[in-house]
């Protein structure tokens, strides 16, 4: 159990992004004992190490979390749910839910566009989004034909530019929607975080990860 780079590391490594996962999870951390010495923000290092020396924290792209913890490079990691419903989550354990990061994914059109009129009429509606797979899902639930086309970011800029008729994104203050003069129509799901646990390595190294897995579901206990 150390951190140097000639040594290959035996402890647990969690996978987690920059930005607002990275400042919600690391109060829970702390209260688990699990301080990052190295502040990601001001450091390009990419692997940071821990008060802990048996815990060190990856840096990741919030998509490309459940990867590194589904093949194993990571033992945990921290997703929101939206990532983890879009890519399916499979082969991942998922024993708490962080209660960070939340907000909600929606349908939002332009101001004044008749979204229930359109549906009524049975026009071909084009929706803009990064969640393919589950804006596919909540249309062909409610029997809606649409041209989905991705997109992998500034999602609100395509109904302003004619681009698409709606779009499915995440809201958290609804800033964002009103300051581009646009309003939403339908909640598809509630957001939060999530501890995501290697389902495999959950099985062969519980007494080892159950401890930090418990810490950290206090620490919400504690928290929210
Ligand atoms: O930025 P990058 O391309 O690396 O990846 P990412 O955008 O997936 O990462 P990041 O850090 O932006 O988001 C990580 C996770 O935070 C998401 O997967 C969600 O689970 C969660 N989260 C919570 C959010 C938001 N709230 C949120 N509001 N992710 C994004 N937003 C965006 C939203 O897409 C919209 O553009 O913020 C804007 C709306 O915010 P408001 O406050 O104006 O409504
Ligand atoms: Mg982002």
């Amino acid at each position: 159990m150390n951190q140097s780079s000639t040594t290959p590391f035996t402890g647990i490594t969690l996978a987690l992004s920059k930005g607002r996962i990275f400042g919600e999870t690391l109060p829970l951390l702390a209260r688990a004992g699990i301080v990052p010495l190295v502040d990601p923000d001001s450091s390009r290092q990419l692997i940071l190490p821990t008060s802990r020396p048996d815990v060190r924290l990856v840096i990741v792209r919030a998509s490309d979390v459940p990867t590194y913890v589904q093949r194993g490079a990571a033992d945990l990691g921290v997703a929101g749910l939206d990532v983890l419903l879009e890519q399916g989550g499979e082969g991942l354990y998922q024993p708490v839910d962080l209660r960070i990061a939340r907000c909600r994914l929606m349908v939002a059109v332009s101001q004044g566009f008749d979204y229930e009129g359109a549906i009524g009429r049975g026009a071909r509606l084009r929706v803009a989004t990064k969640y393919a797979k589950l804006a596919r899902e909540h249309f062909a639930a409610k029997g809606v034909h649409v041209d989905l086309i991705k997109l992998y970011g500034s999602m609100e800029l395509a109904p302003l530019t004619g681009l698409a008729d709606a779009i499915v994104d995440l809201v958290s203050s609804g800033n964002t929607l009103r300051a581009n003069a646009l309003e939403a129509v339908e909640n598809i799901a509630e957001i939060s975080s999530r501890l995501v646990v290697n389902g495999a390595a959950w099985k062969l190294y519980r007494e080892r990860l159950a401890p930090v897995v418990e810490a950290i579901a206090q620490g919400v206990k504690e928290t929210f």
